[in-house]
This record gives C-alpha cells, structure tokens and sequence, in this order.
C-alpha cells in the first residue's frame, strides 16, 4: 500500500481524520487503510463513544433497511438468509502459513491461499455503501482482562448489535501505548439484495489470520459469522491467553445465592444452544455474563469477567413462564434488536413463545404462511429455532452489579454440560479438578444444534464445549485448564450437568426449571452445606436434599421414581461412552494429557465394579447404603 497516513487523509473527512489520528497505533491506521483502499466504500463513519455517533448507528440500522421499528418503541427486527441463520463450520477457517501445523480437528487453509481468496472477495465490496470503524472492548475498560479491538464493518446492524453487546472504548483507545496489540476484524455483507440480504451464499466465508490477529469475513451477515467481538476474537484471545497465562472461555457466569443471602459465582461452559443463557437467566439469581468469560488469577484467587456486556440470546422457547426476565425486557420500551422471528402488524413471534401464533407474516424466508415449503418440500417454520435477540445486560433487572468490576468476580464452582440423551446424570460434582476438567469437560459429548448450520441431532465430542473455537492444540488447551488451578487458595468446584438426559421412550427425564436446583445444590456443595453420594463418574446428590430443594425453589413434590430414572447410573451407556472419548483423544487429540487417559481408565474401572456389583443399571438408593 502507498502512504498509508496520505491515504486515509485523502479519503476520510476532516473530522474522521482527525478522530482516527487521535488513535497513535500504526497497526490500526495500517488496517484501516487498507480496508478502505480494498473494498472501496462511498464514505467512512468513525465513530467514538458519544451518545451522538451511537445514535447515528442505531438509526442508519433502520434508514439502510437492515432493521425494522417494531410496535414496541425501542425495538427492531432483522433478517438474515434462508442459509446464513447460524454459524457456518464449513466456511470457518484458521489461515495457517506454510511453516506451521494446527489439530488437524480444526478447519484450516493454507495462510496465503487463504488471504488471497478472501481478499479477492472482499475486492471493491463496500462501494455504494459505509464503511463503519468502531473501537471497543472486550471485557471491563481499564482492566487487566481488557482486549482492546477494532472493528470494521459496512453494516449499520452488525455495528448497532456491538453497541449493546459490548463495551465502547474510543476512549481507551485514544490512551493506547503505540505497540498495543489489537485484535481487528474486517466484515462485509458482500452484495445484497433490495431486502438488504447477503445473496452471493456460494461464497461466504470467515477466515481467521491469528499470525496478525485480523480476521476477514464477507458474504454472511448472521451475527456469530459477523460480529468479530463473538466467536471471532473468542478464537484470538484463546491464543493470547495460552501465551499469557490465562483462559477464555465458552462459558456463562451467574451469582447464585444460597443461604443468609450469600452469592456464589458459578461459570458454565455449555455448546451452543445447550443452556448457558438459560442458566444464567434463573430468576432470583444475577446474571453477569451468558457467553464468552475470561479468567485469571489474581492474588491466588479465580477471578472472572464476563468479556461481553449484553445478550445475544437464542429466541425460541422464551416464555411468560419460564423465561420472566427476559420476556419482561422483550415486551417493554427500550433498546432491543430481534433476528429471524416472524412479523406480523410489527410484532415479533417465535417457535415455543407459549402464545397463539399468526397463520402469516413476514419471516427469513420472505412472505410466510402457515404450509409454506422449501424448494425441497419440507415445511418451513414460522420463525427459524436460532432465531436471536440482542440486548444490553443492563436492561435485565437482575444484572448482577459487578459486571464492569475490573477485577472480576470470584468463582465457586465450574460447570461443563452437553446434551446427552444417554449417559449422564443430571448434575454431579467432580472429586476433585483435574478430574472434573477431564471427566465433565474434556470428554464431554453432546448432539449438535440448529446453531450451527449443518444435520442437527448427531452425537459429537465437544471438548470443553469449545471445540469450535479452539485455535491452539486441543491437548495444550486441556492442560492449561487442570494447572490453571495450581497457585489458587479456594478452587471452584467442578460440576457436569446434563439438562437433556431422555428416558427409554425418548422422553426427558427433566423439566426446563429443574436446573434452578442444581444449581442451589451446587451453591450448597460449594460452601460444605450439602452431602453427597459417591458414584463412578462423580458424586450425586443426595434423595432428601433434592426434596427440600425442589419443595424450597421450585414448590415441588420430588419422588422417589423422579430420583431414580434421574440419577440411576447407566453402567453400559457410560462405558460405551468413555470408548468413544478414548478413541477420540487417541485420534483427533495429539498430545492430550496423559491424565486424561489415566481418568477414563479409572473411571472404566469403577464403572466396571459397580456394574459387577449392582448390575447395569445401578439405582442411587443403591450406592448410598
Ligand atoms: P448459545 O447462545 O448458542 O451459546 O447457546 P446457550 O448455551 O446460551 O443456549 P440457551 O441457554 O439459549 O438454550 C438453548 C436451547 O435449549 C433453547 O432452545 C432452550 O429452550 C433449550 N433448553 C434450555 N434448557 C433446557 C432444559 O433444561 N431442557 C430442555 N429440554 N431444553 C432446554
Ligand atoms: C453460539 O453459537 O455459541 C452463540 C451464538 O453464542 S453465535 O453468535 O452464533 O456464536
Ligand atoms: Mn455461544
């Protein structure tokens, strides 16, 4: 590129000039210069954090036509492509230079054949349109978790979406040191239709350089291919923090309060749609994060921030009931932004919403109506089951006041949960947590989801629940998670969970509230207030207290038969399941721990023994005599 500083005079405003030279980072007026000189766009927005440049956003979201007003002042709704409602796997790559070798579990493409492609995509995209620079942070401002971050985009709904989802940092960035590293992401829509959707399908594409920390994304505008503070810098600051000695995180946190109204912190590492937002939303207990945590330590403590600020939440199945928080924030004046419902007299409705629904509307598909098929003649849902909003934390009632606490919180327990119709009990507690990183996390095994574009329902290993996003070995990853405790006074508990747990008739074995228990369990066993029954994979919890529990939180009678077909321990199904982790460490996992294969051994062992002794299917009565 020409001069760079020449180029961007040439083509930004005065004002726009004079904003970005006040950021003295030669990295960013490097990507930011070139982005305008490749993708070529009308004008360039750069926009501070005043109230102004916001408010410029959030309106050029409706004047541009990529959102809409609803009836509810505040809010608006947006589409995405029939086939851009989720993250795309496929089209999801690390760039990978020659020299250098990633698990092969992780999609990749040669760097420069990567960049080139991309770049060619990317060519001259933005003309007729904005291209938007917005400077932010990811966790609090000011704080030892804080990774400053630049995004470039040329949709004003991406732009508005990181507004309420994360924190703005113009500010900071003005008081940056020169050589600061920060993390960059380039997105365009590509070219769209008059409905303001992506159409070039063929060729979406999310394209990760981690050698420079940039990532480029372009004909796609769902908000995890496009937001890069998402999943996108999830896979950056994975890296980082294995550098630096810290962890991020696919995991939610949530103040739970126990007894004499004390709060403890638990985190909460869930696959994608599997229940971090809907456990971090329990009423009576604080939200301070639903998705991306970072931990450190700090003077011997494990302390967490949330890295975003707001929620971009699966829509489906929130109801009156269930979900009151946040059915509350969807049904007020305030600042709200929902993707791929139907709308129908500008109102919003979704698949599971507990309410009489219209016969027709308006949804991702374009006009709909009940009986509506796909070119393949399959029905196509009124609203798609990924279908999202986004708000601010702040607008919940029960966002927990330590949100932006530069030094985070510190946690009581760690939990890893999957769906699993087959083989694990619904709660349970590690014995201690190496065990519980290895044996609820590491070998955590779940069916995949509508969040993620692809076949729904197949069984797959999701280390961590952050398979997906993992850009270093898979094996390093383990073992940074079991020394992370090493040097920490308290550790956190280590919990699996498994909401998803079916009968043999196919029928879950629990109700969507029964969590709220587990987690007061968990709050209890935290503290020492609760006991436990020892099992192969972990320990239980006891008949009696899950009765006073579910009588104090939920006002239910809790049975005998409820106990048993929930926690009896299916001896064939969990063996089977240590083999396929087995093997797939053994595959996919170069140099994972030997730890791990030492717990699966022993677990095996254990199951065995039981098995031996009380038969496949070991009623929990069992074990506790
Ligand atoms: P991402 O935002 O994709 O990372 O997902 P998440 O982990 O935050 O998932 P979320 O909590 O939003 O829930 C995912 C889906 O699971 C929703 O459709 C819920 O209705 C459903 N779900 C949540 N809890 C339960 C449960 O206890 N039982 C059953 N059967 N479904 C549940
Ligand atoms: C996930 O898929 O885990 C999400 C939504 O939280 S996305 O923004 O698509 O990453
Ligand atoms: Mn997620």
């Amino acid at each position: 590129m020409s001069n760079v500083k020449e180029l961007l005079e040439k083509k930004l405003t005065a004002e726009g000039f004079k904003r970005l030279m006040a950021v003295d980072n030669s990295k960013i007026h490097a990507f930011v210069a070139d982005a305008i000189e490749l993708t070529n766009p009308d004008e360039v927005f750069i926009c501070t954090d005043s109230e102004q440049d916001v408010k410029h956003v959030r309106e050029m979201a409706v004047k541009s036509g990529e959102e809409r007003p609803l009836e509810t002042p505040g809010h608006t709704y947006h589409f995405d492509g029939p086939s851009d409602q989720g993250r795309d796997r496929e089209v999801t790559k690390y760039l990978v230079p020659k020299t250098e070798k990633l698990s092969k579990a992780l999609n990749q493409i040669e760097r420069e054949e990567g960049l080139a492609e991309i770049r060619g995509l990317l060519k001259d995209s933005m003309k007729g349109r904005s291209l938007i620079v917005r400077f932010l942070s990811l966790g609090p401002a000011g704080s030892v978790f804080s990774v400053p971050c630049l995004q470039i985009t040329d949709s004003w709904y991406v732009a508005h979406n990181e507004d309420l989802l994360y924190r703005t940092a113009y500010e900071q960035f003005c008081k940056l040191s020169r050589d600061e590293n920060v993390l960059c992401f380039l997105h365009s829509c590509g070219e769209m239709n008059d409905d303001m959707i992506s159409v070039d399908v063929e060729h979406k594409r999310v394209y990760m350089d981690y050698t420079r920390d940039q990532v480029y994304t372009v004909n796609t505008q769902y908000g995890g291919n496009t937001m890069g503070l998402k999943k996108l810098a999830l896979r950056l600051t994975i890296r980082r923090a294995d550098r630096e000695g810290w962890l991020a995180e696919h995991m939610f946190v949530s103040g739970v309060y126990g007894p004499g109204g004390r709060k403890t912190y638990l985190a909460g590492a869930f696959p994608s749609a599997c229940g971090k937002t809907s456990t971090a939303m329990l009423p009576g207990e604080t939200i301070l994060g639903d998705d991306i945590a970072y931990f450190r330590k700090i003077n011997g403590q494990f302390r967490a921030v949330n890295a975003e600020s707001g929620i971009f939440g699966i829509i489906q199945n929130v109801n009156a009931q269930d979900d009151p928080l946040i059915w509350d924030v969807l049904h007020k004046p305030g600042e709200v932004i929902v993707g791929n419902v139907l709308v129908a007299d500008k109102k919003p409705y979704w698949l599971g919403m507990g309410e009489e629904t219209p016969d027709k509307g308006v949804s991702f598909s374009g006009e709909w109506f009940k009986g509506k098929k796909d070119a393949k003649g399959n029905e196509i849902p009124l609203a798609h089951k990924n279908a999202r909003y986004t708000v601010a934390l702040k607008a919940l009632a029960n966002c927990d006041p330590e949100l932006d606490n530069p030094e985070g919180v510190e946690l009581g327990g760690v939990i890893y949960g999957g769906r699993d119709p087959k083989a694990s009990v619904p709660v349970q507690q590690s014995f201690d947590w190496a065990h519980g990183v290895v044996l609820y996390g590491a070998s955590l095994e779940t069916e995949t989801t509508f969040a993620i574009i692809g076949k729904e329902g197949v069984m797959e290993i999701n280390l961590m629940s952050i398979q997906d996003f993992l850009a270093i070995p898979l094996g390093k990853y383990i073992q940074n998670n079991i020394d992370f405790a090493k040097g920490i006074a308290k550790t956190p508990l280590v919990f699996g969970v498994n909401y998803f747990l079916r009968d043999k008739e196919g029928k879950f074995v629990n109700g969507v509230q029964d969590k709220h228990v587990w987690v007061k369990w968990m709050e209890l066993r935290v503290h020492g207030d609760a006991d436990a029954i020892t099992c192969p994979t972990g320990q239980i919890p006891c008949y009696e207290d899950l009765v006073k529990l579910f009588d104090q939180v939920l006002g239910k009678k809790y049975t005998k038969d409820d106990y048993v077909s929930q926690f009896t321990i299916r001896v064939p199904e969990n063996l089977a399941k240590i083999d396929r982790v087995e093997k797939y460490h053994k595959e996919n996992v170069p140099g994972s721990p030997q730890i791990v294969y030492d717990t699966l051994a022993t677990t095996r062992k254990r199951l065995k023994e039981a098995g031996d002794k009380h038969g496949d299917y070991i009623s929990p009565f069992d074990l506790a005599s």
